[in-house]
């Protein structure tokens, strides 16, 4: 059950990407879900992305050049948003003013720089009507919401989550990384984990369709690479005395979406050392950039992955 993780505990270091709808509002992926925003306003987003500046080329370019071997990109996030023209639903990027598949182009250019691809994928969402209000649901205080939601029926969200992972495993050749995100049984009012998901099943599907393909361990299911979230572990990663393997997903500035206002940005010297750190505790990094709503890497993104890259050459 775990694919094979060879590669991925030579390679090390990947480029994490977070882009969707979220991008354009430029505060933070979870903006709908912090500012409680409804689907109706949010849906002025999805009127307007036009990412014209989109060049995956050079994000391919830049990943490579900073010593990255892989790539992990947002299919769908939280808000629910297909980068890619699925069949599951009319939410795509294909029905924006952009009108194109903004994932096909990635997977190619990065291949092409020789990196292998992983795709993120949100187990939750919060646009699709069969999705029930839960405890961290963007409209879990607006009471009329909550009535009006009151029959949503999670199988038949799951068939849908299941239709689009087969998607993604299907259309876009082979796939070396999967990462869903996440499962939050434990954290109160309808949380969701492995029956919600229905994990075994999802899991083998997965293993059907590409069977190499590595996981990481948020279907709740207790195995695939652990990926602590902003912070570096202490020592390598153990279970039962067992190493496991193991990612630290990192941040530039502590949003993972594009956050135009954001003052806190770690020094190049700091994500060199947290890229030292990690790799000599057993880990892998994976660092996260946040493009904005037009397709473009913002000039502090840049400058750090170009001085990682420095860094990477003065010590082959
Ligand atoms: C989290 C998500 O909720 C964040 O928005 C982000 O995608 C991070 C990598 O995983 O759990």
């Amino acid at each position: 059950h775990y694919g094979n993780p060879d590669w991925f505990l030579h390679d090390r270091f990947g480029l994490f990407i977070h882009w969707g709808l979220y991008s354009l509002a430029a505060r933070h992926e979870w903006v709908m879900n912090r500012e409680q925003i409804h689907p109706d306003h949010y849906n002025k987003y999805f009127k307007h992305f036009e990412p014209d500046l989109y060049d995956p080329a050079k994000w391919a370019k830049v990943a490579k050049e900073a010593g990255m071997k892989y790539v992990v990109v947002t299919t769908k996030h939280h808000e629910g948003f297909a980068l890619w023209d699925s069949n599951y639903t009319e939410y795509k990027a294909t029905n924006t003013p952009i009108r194109k598949d903004l994932l096909a182009p990635l997977v190619e250019a990065f291949r092409k720089e020789g990196l292998k691809i992983g795709f993120y994928h949100s187990l939750i969402d919060w646009y699709h009507p069969e999705f029930p209000v839960d405890c961290i649901h963007p409209q879990r205080e607006d009471e009329a919401f909550k009535l009006a939601a009151s029959g949503r029926d999670m199988a038949k969200y799951r068939e849908f989550l299941h239709g689009q992972v087969r998607e993604l495993l299907t259309n876009y050749g082979k796939i070396d990384y999967l990462w869903f995100d996440f499962s939050y049984e434990d954290r109160g009012f309808n949380g969701k984990g492995a029956k919600d998901w229905q994990s075994e099943e999802l899991e083998k599907m997965i293993f059907e369709l590409q069977p190499d393909i590595l996981l990481n361990d948020r279907l709740d299911l207790g195995r695939g690479v652990t990926t602590p979230e902003q912070y570096q572990p202490k020592s390598n990663v153990q279970k039962n005395g067992k190493p496991l393997i193991w990612e630290a997903c990192q941040t530039l500035n502590g949003s993972w979406g594009y956050d135009r206002d954001n003052l806190n940005w770690k020094s190049s010297e700091l994500l060199i050392t947290m890229l030292i750190d990690t790799v000599s505790k057993g880990g892998n990094l994976l660092l996260n950039i946040g493009p904005n709503g037009r397709g473009e890497l913002d000039e502090k993104s840049l400058t750090r992955l170009q001085e990682i890259g420095e860094w990477m050459r003065l010590h082959s």
